[in-house]
């Protein structure tokens, strides 16, 4: 391992440029090789896969990138005229006046967001709709024609005085779409007025600018109202450290363009410090649900180079930025990702009950998967029709910011023996590894239980290099790999399960150039052994899982109760007796059918709740006869397809005699049946019945009258013992009454038991 003796030394790297030919050297000396570091490079014709490699990993963020990367968890803030009407995007033909805002209380927000270890909020100071949420020289439409007090109110101003009394950085979303300037009939957008110089800001009386900057520049009108929307953003509302620009457009006028190096610098000018999304600054994470990718490269291939474009596309795709993609592109451009994605169903606030929060495992885990995978986490917070961040997701942050602390405000490897540049809290110290010793080594001064590792490249002076990298700890005398992962870039957060231990040793396997790291850590996440649930497909497989959350917004696909509890495993009985750690290990789907299956999880030690599910006949060969009717997208079939969320649904009006009839493929004895309601609505759960037996599906026998009570309330499954059992091969369900007066009756699943 080489030390970097010149600790607090920009980059030894910088001081180096273009030693050798590149394409004249050999795999293995090449990567040890050094190249300028910058934050875009250009590919030339000749570059090998070698040479571009190489130049890859000398590709670094700038100063802001860097700073916007350190504040990892910021806020994203979704408030305006669609806070009231409850829609995700406006018509921008809104009267202002249904911004009807009473109370504010923008110290709330921030102390949420202190609570949550949130570093920076970005605000909507305009969405699609056109509205602004601040006193504006350049339009009428906004908080200054609204009732909030009595249009003397600036939103931007109270969040930008809370910012800097709680200590949080601000950021502003400024959406190039523009529906009020393009529906209103004097509206700027895409009126296709002529590109003149203009100078901004433009004066306007009785309104004068303390920063008496001015800029000249050829645009047309929609460009100058911009660009002097983004003067008063970014001059009278204190630092602004970010800038957003989203890519989405509900509608476009006119072939507007926007004049983005324009935008670009005045935004230097006035806001050296700001990072700007969704152009050359950091990018969007390619989705809105909080997912993540394995492995997350920053270092970007574009075919223009992106210094000087104007126009950025979404970047979006599994694989964005692999040795094949960087072969594609022109230049090399470092561009954090930002994972953006809202903690309601939705990004602007719409109403208590029905709007669900995501819980706190969910926010862990994708902080875990995005500030852990080398990427930023921008969580949206929408505030309410009372001006502040409600119950619920005052909750989620606070106990969100408790776990981060809880985990990561302490290091394990504190006082432990290994590279010192790595271990002190030193941002400026790093270590050059060396390309025949890429193991390193800690030594613990006792024992320990660990199951997290961070690991933090010097991205900022050495860029990203770390391919493939895996984490040994020494158990039982021996060293035991815990996990093995892809890059590492600015963080990566490995999970593992729990093990205790006095000895981490850390392996470099593959990389784009010599690795150079900042620091690494050791944590302790404190377990919750989470709530299972048991599931059976229309296959007739068994699986138990962690209980997905009741989050139906742009669905991310990770169980987070699996990924924060790595090493968890789960044991079932199917006997009716209750589970515990000598039960069977369930570790792949299992047939079962006709009885019980008792489920629970146990991490390290801890037992969780049991979960329980009676499971009937297997459904694999049952058919639908008939139904009395049944709604196009909710047929007969999937009241036996073993899936909760669909279900069938006479036809209201039409049908007055709501029946099914099935096929049970054999004669089968039968002694009970469960009635799933449907909980996706609240009607037609069905209180009275019949139920039929047939051996020919002609003749049919009247076996028992059954009724349940409290459906509508309590929407769960209800098991029916009949008094005697019977042999039948066609059974049919005869509908009674149906709850609350309904005239269509619902069924999401139904059971036999033998
Ligand atoms: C999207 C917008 O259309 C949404 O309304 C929201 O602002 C989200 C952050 O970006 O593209």
């Amino acid at each position: 391992m080489t030390k970097s003796t010149f600790k607090k030394v920009p980059s030894i790297l910088k001081l180096l440029t273009l030693l050798f030919l590149i394409g004249s050297c050999k795999e293995e000396s090449k990567k040890a090789l050094f190249y300028t570091t910058q934050n875009t490079i250009k590919l030339d014709e000749d570059d090998s896969r070698d040479s571009i490699i190489l130049k890859a990993a000398h590709v670094v963020p700038s100063k802001n990138q860097m700073n916007a990367f350190k504040d990892e968890f910021i806020a994203f803030v979704h408030f305006g005229p669609n806070t009231f009407t409850k829609l995700e995007w406006g018509n921008g033909m809104e009267d202002p006046s249904v911004f009807n805002l009473k109370n504010l209380d923008t110290d709330q927000w921030c102390r949420a967001m202190k609570d949550a270890g949130m570093k920076k909020v970005i605000i909507t100071a305009k969405h699609h709709d056109g509205f602004v949420l601040w006193q504006s020289r350049y339009t009428k439409h906004g908080v200054m024609s609204s009732p909030f007090q009595n249009g003397e109110g600036d939103i931007l101003k109270e969040l930008s005085k809370s910012c800097e009394k709680y200590g949080i950085k601000l950021g502003v979303y400024l959406s190039p779409a523009d529906l009020y300037q393009i529906e209103n009939k004097d509206g700027l957008y895409g009126n296709l007025s002529e590109y003149t110089v203009r100078t901004i800001p433009r004066a306007v009386e009785g309104r004068p600018f303390e920063n008496k900057t001015t800029f000249e520049f050829k645009v047309d009108d929609y460009n100058e109202y911009f660009l002097n929307q983004l003067f008063e953003l970014l001059t009278e509302y204190g630092p602004i450290d970010e800038v957003w620009f989203d890519g989405a457009h509900p509608k476009r006028k006119g072939g507007q363009q926007y004049k983005y190096r324009d935008w670009k610098k005045l935004i230097t000018a006035l806001a050296p410090n700001a990072v700007v999304f969704g152009k050359e600054g950091t990018r969007w994470c390619g989705n809105e649900a909080g997912a993540t990718r394995e492995t997350e490269w920053n270092i970007i291939p574009y075919a223009e180079d992106p210094r000087t474009m104007n126009l950025f596309a979404d970047i979006t795709g599994e694989d964005v930025a692999s040795v094949d993609k960087l072969m594609e592109g022109k230049y090399l451009h470092y561009q954090p990702a930002e994972t953006n994605t809202s903690i309601r169903e939705g990004w602007f606030y719409r109403n208590e009950d029905e709007q669900k929060v995501r819980n706190t495992d969910d926010v862990f885990d994708i902080y875990e998967r995005s500030v852990g995978g080398n990427s930023i986490f921008l969580l949206n917070i929408p505030p309410n029709r009372e001006g502040k961040f409600s119950d619920k997701d005052v909750t989620v942050l606070k106990e969100t910011g408790i776990r981060i602390n809880e985990t990561y405000g302490i290091d394990l490897l504190e006082n432990a023996k290994g590279p010192a540049e790595l271990l002190d809290t030193d941002e400026e110290s790093f270590l050059v590894l060396d390309n025949d010793e890429l193991t390193l080594e800690f030594i613990l001064p006792k024992e320990v239980k660990i199951n997290r590792f961070t690991i933090q490249e010097d991205v900022k002076r050495h860029g990203e290099r770390i391919s493939r990298h895996a984490l040994d700890a020494w158990v039982d005398g021996a060293w035991q790999e815990l996990v093995l992962s892809t890059n590492v870039g600015y963080k990566r957060i490995l999970r593992f399960p729990e093990v205790t231990t006095n000895k981490l040793r850390l392996r470099i396997l593959d990389f784009r150039a010599i690795p150079v790291l900042q620091n690494v850590a050791a944590h302790y996440y404190k377990t919750r052994p989470p709530v299972l649930e048991i599931e059976r497909n229309e296959n007739g497989m068994v699986s138990i899982a962690p209980v997905m959350a009741d989050f139906k917004w742009n669905p991310n696909g990770e169980n987070p109760g699996e990924n924060l509890n790595k090493g968890m495993q789960i044991f079932y009985t199917t006997n009716g007796d209750e589970p515990n750690g000598s039960s069977t290990v369930f570790n792949k789907p299992f047939s079962f059918a006709n009885g019980t299956v008792k489920a629970l999880a146990i991490v390290n030690q801890k037992l969780g709740s049991v979960a329980e599910l009676s499971l009937g006949l297997q459904k694999n060969n049952w058919k639908a006869v008939k139904a009395s009717s049944n709604y196009e997208d909710h047929h007969v079939n999937l009241l036996f397809d073993e899936n909760k969320d669909s279900y069938w649904l006479s036809k209201e009006g039409v049908d007055e005699d709501h029946y099914v009839t099935l096929d049970l493929g054999d004669e089968t004895e039968i002694s009970a049946f469960k009635y799933t309601p449907t909980s996706t609505i609240s009607t037609g759960m069905i209180e009275k019945g019949i139920i039929y037996s047939s051996m020919d599906g002609i003749h049919w026998q009247a076996e028992e009258t059954f009724e349940f009570g409290n459906l509508i309330n309590n929407p769960t499954g209800r098991l029916f013992k009949f008094k005697k059992s019977f042999s039948t091969r066609y059974v049919k369900l005869q509908v009674i009454e149906i709850a609350g007066g309904n005239s269509s009756a619902a069924i999401a699943e139904l059971d036999f038991f033998k």
